[in-house]
């Protein structure tokens, strides 16, 4: 994407199996209704299902492993089995590990490798893609971690050396994904500038981008009549960010609305193409 003959830009459908998300019946209905949203996310152009069972929330408390894995293995067994590709979205190495015996094909790790030291091992030994988020802290206190003075350079520094330790423990460089964490330990403003400058700190390597519904989007649409505090609202928001960073050339989008950036990525794609034709 954004160069000539690239593949277009990949949109991976959140499915968070918390339970705020389905809570209703017991632990099948859960299941199950887990299951029916990952095939409306793929029958809504999804490409890839990222699969949570603790929430990431600003503020969250962590999860139980045993409870996270009861969350979430039942939901990756169904849909690998299905030939769908499934993102395993886990800061636990086991949990990681289990995902990837269960079908899952990528690892995605907003710790980026550092809330589990055994992660790094469990990643190199699978030789399966990896997410490595920008990370600094926990939900709970990654609030108190958002000062920066520049960035753009702290995040590109801080995600090199996690890309040296990841290497060094085994993970082979083109696994790697990076992603800037929008949200994570970031103020509203500090998130612009990291999605104006993926070239800057990508370093040449894949980018995934999670923008989706973030409060950062209510942020800029916030107006008189509008109710940029309700995360659907920002779905629009999440759509436009989704054909920028397609046109400035991310492997992929995480989104909650599939069908919106599944559509935003066929139009940059379409401009692309003539933009190749024409020239
Ligand atoms: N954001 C959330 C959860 N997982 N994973 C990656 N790689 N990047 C993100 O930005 C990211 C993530 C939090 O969002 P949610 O609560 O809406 O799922």
């Amino acid at each position: 994407m954004g160069t000539p003959g690239s593949p277009a830009t990949l949109v991976m459908g959140v499915l968070n199996v918390t339970p705020d998300s389905f809570s209703d019946g017991g632990r099948f209905e859960a299941t199950d209704a887990a299951i029916s949203h990952a095939h409306r996310l793929v029958s809504r152009g999804a490409d890839i299902v990222d699969i949570g069972g603790e929430s990431t929330r600003p503020g969250a408390e962590r999860v139980d492993p045993a409870e996270e894995m009861e969350r979430v293995l039942p939901v990756i067994r169904a849909l690998a089995q299905e030939g769908v590709v499934v993102s395993i979205d886990t800061m636990r190495a086991a949990t990681a590990e289990a995902s990837v015996a269960a079908g899952a094909s990528i690892v995605n790790d907003v710790s980026g490798g550092l809330a589990d030291p055994r992660m790094a091992a469990v990643v190199a030994a699978a030789d399966v893609d990896f997410v490595v988020m920008h990370w600094r802290a926990h939900s709970a206190t990654m609030d108190a971690h958002d000062q920066y003075v520049d960035v753009v350079r702290e995040v590109r520094d801080e995600l090199a050396a996690r890309v040296d330790a990841l290497t060094a423990a085994g993970v082979r460089d083109e696994r790697i994904i990076l992603d800037p964490g929008l949200g994570f330990a970031k103020v509203a403003d500090t998130n612009w500038p990291l999605l104006a400058t993926m070239a800057e700190w990508s370093g040449g390597r894949r980018v995934l981008i999670g923008a989706s519904r973030k409060r950062f989007l209510g942020t800029v649409i916030a107006r008189p009549g509008v109710d940029a505090g309700d995360p659907a609202r920002r779905d629009h928001a999440t759509t436009a960010v989704t054909a920028l960073a397609a046109q400035a050339g991310a492997w992929a989008v995480r989104v909650h609305d599939a069908r919106a950036s599944s559509d935003a990525v066929r139009v940059v794609s379409a401009w692309q193409n003539a933009l190749d034709t024409t020239r």
